[in-house]
C-alpha cells in the first residue's frame, strides 16, 4: 500500500510537470485579450527558455478594451455618426504610433444607444459587465447621460462625454468628466457677443420641453439674456420628434421680435427653420441656439432657411493650430467629408482617455481616473485640454454663423 502510494505520488509528480512545461510552451505565443496592465512582464520566460531555447522570449500583447456608447441610429446618429469617427479616427492614430509603448493597444466596442435613454442604460450595462471596458465614450445626449451615467458612477468606471452640455452632467459623480464646454460656458458668450455686435435687444425664445439638454439650455439662455439686458417677449414650448410648429410660430411673427432664440436639437430647430420662412418670417429675423445648431446637418435640412443662424460652439473647423490642421486634414482623408464640433470633441476625449492611461501605467479604472483629472495642457484640436476641478474642461467658445450652408465664424 504504501510503495504504491509513493510511486503514484512520482508519476502525478511527473505528469504536473509535462502539464507546466506544455502550458509554458502553448501561452508564449498566444495573446492576451483581457485588460491586465502590461507592466507585467511574459510570465513563463523562464520556462519558455527551457521548451525553446534558441528563441527570444514573445512579450504578450495587452488589448485594453474601451466601451463607446452612442446613437448611431435614429434622428440622434447625426450627431453619433462623427462622433463615432472621430473616436475611431484617434484610436487608429493612438494605436498606429504605439502611443501606449509596444504592447499595448486599445480596442473600442461600440455600442448604438439610439439616442434614448433605457437603452443608454442597457449598453452601459453590457459594456460594464460583458466586455469588461475600462471606461466608456460617451453618451450623445445628456438626456442619456443623467439615466446611464450613474451606472459607470456606481461602477467605478470611468465615463467621458464629448457632446454632453447640460448643466450638472458631472455633478453625478467623481468617475465623470467630459470634453465638451457646457452651455453655460458657451450661451453667455453668444449672448453677450449678439448685444455688441448686433445690437440684441428683444427675442422670442423657443425650447423642447421634454429633454434635459434643451431644458437646460433654455435656462442658461434665459439667465444670460436677463444678464444682458434683452427682452424676452414671449416662449413657447414643444417636444422631440414635432414637426408642426406654425402656432408657435404664428405667434412669434406676430410680436415681431429681432431674433429667435430656439434651445432645440438639430431636426426639430431645422423644421423650426423652414416653416418660420414659410410663415413668412423675414430672414432678417435670425436664429440663434445653442450646442443642437453646431450639426452641418442643421443646414443641410434646413437649406436657405438656416442662412444667418448663429450658435455658440466650442470649436470652428479654420482654427489655425497645428493640431487642429492635422485632425481636419486627417478627418478628410479617412472619412472624405469635413469633421464637425462633435467629431472634433469625441477625437479629444479618445486622446484624453489615452494619454490617461499612459500616464496612469496602468488600465486599471480607478488608477485612470486619477490620470484623467491631472491631464494639464494636452494639445488637441480643441486647444491645450485641461478639466477644471468638476471635470470639466476649460477653453474659449467661438460664436459662428450659417453662411452659404458653412459655418463661419462670427465672433468670439
Ligand atoms: C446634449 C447636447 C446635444 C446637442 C448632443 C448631441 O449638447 O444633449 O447635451
Amino acid at each position: 500500500m504504501k510503495r504504491e502510494k509513493r510511486t503514484f505520488t512520482r508519476w502525478g509528480l511527473l505528469a504536473l510537470f509535462i502539464l507546466v512545461l506544455s502550458l509554458a510552451a502553448c501561452s508564449s505565443g498566444s495573446s492576451n485579450t483581457g485588460t491586465e496592465p502590461t507592466s507585467a512582464p511574459a510570465a513563463n520566460n523562464e520556462n519558455t527558455a527551457v521548451t525553446q531555447p534558441t528563441e527570444a522570449p514573445v512579450a504578450e500583447m495587452t488589448v485594453v478594451k474601451i466601451g463607446a456608447a452612442h446613437a448611431l441610429s435614429g434622428p440622434i446618429a447625426l450627431y453619433g455618426t462623427p462622433i463615432k469617427q472621430g473616436i475611431e479616427l484617434a484610436i487608429q492614430e493612438i494605436n498606429d504610433q504605439h502611443y501606449l509603448g509596444d504592447n499595448m493597444t486599445l480596442e473600442v466596442v461600440y455600442e448604438d444607444t439610439n439616442g434614448d435613454k433605457e437603452q443608454s442604460i442597457s449598453v452601459f450595462e453590457k459594456l460594464i459587465n460583458q466586455d469588461n471596458v475600462v471606461a466608456i465614450l460617451g453618451p450623445t445626449l445628456s438626456n442619456s447621460a443623467f439615466a446611464a451615467d450613474p451606472v459607470a458612477q456606481e461602477a467605478g468606471i470611468p465615463v467621458i462625454g464629448s457632446s454632453n452640455t447640460a448643466s450638472g452632467i458631472t455633478d453625478m459623480g467623481d468617475y465623470v468628466f467630459r470634453t465638451s464646454l457646457p452651455e453655460s460656458a458657451v450661451i453667455p458668450n453668444t449672448i453677450k457677443v449678439m448685444v455688441e455686435q448686433n445690437g440684441l435687444q428683444r427675442v422670442a425664445v423657443m425650447y423642447g420641453n421634454d429633454d434635459q439638454f434643451t431644458q437646460s439650455g433654455y435656462e442658461v439662455f434665459v439667465a444670460a439674456l436677463q444678464d444682458n439686458g434683452v427682452e424676452v417677449i414671449t416662449t413657447d414650448t414643444f417636444a422631440k420628434g414635432d414637426t408642426d410648429f406654425s402656432a408657435q410660430l404664428t405667434k412669434i411673427k406676430s410680436l415681431e421680435p429681432q431674433a429667435i432664440v430656439a434651445s432645440a436639437l438639430a431636426e426639430e430647430a431645422a423644421n423650426i427653420m423652414i416653416q418660420a420662412r414659410q410663415l413668412g418670417i423675414s430672414e432678417d429675423i435670425y436664429f440663434i441656439g445653442g450646442n443642437g445648431f453646431n450639426s452641418p446637418k442643421l443646414a443641410e435640412i434646413a437649406g436657405p432657411a438656416a442662412e444667418g443662424a448663429i450658435s455658440g460652439a466650442a470649436w470652428f473647423i479654420s482654427n489655425p493650430t497645428p493640431e487642429n490642421t492635422a485632425f481636419v486634414a486627417a478627418y478628410q482623408a479617412a472619412y472624405g467629408a469635413d469633421p464637425d464640433q462633435f467629431a472634433a470633441q469625441a477625437y479629444t476625449a479618445a486622446w484624453v482617455l489615452a494619454k490617461a492611461i499612459k500616464d496612469a501605467g496602468s488600465s486599471d479604472p480607478a488608477a485612470i481616473r486619477d490620470a484623467l483629472v491631472n491631464i494639464q495642457d494636452l494639445p488637441t484640436p480643441l486647444g491645450n485640454f485641461s478639466f477644471d476641478a468638476n471635470r470639466d474642461p476649460v477653453h474659449t467658445p467661438v460664436v459662428l454663423i450659417v453662411k452659404d450652408g458653412k459655418f463661419a465664424l462670427f465672433g468670439n
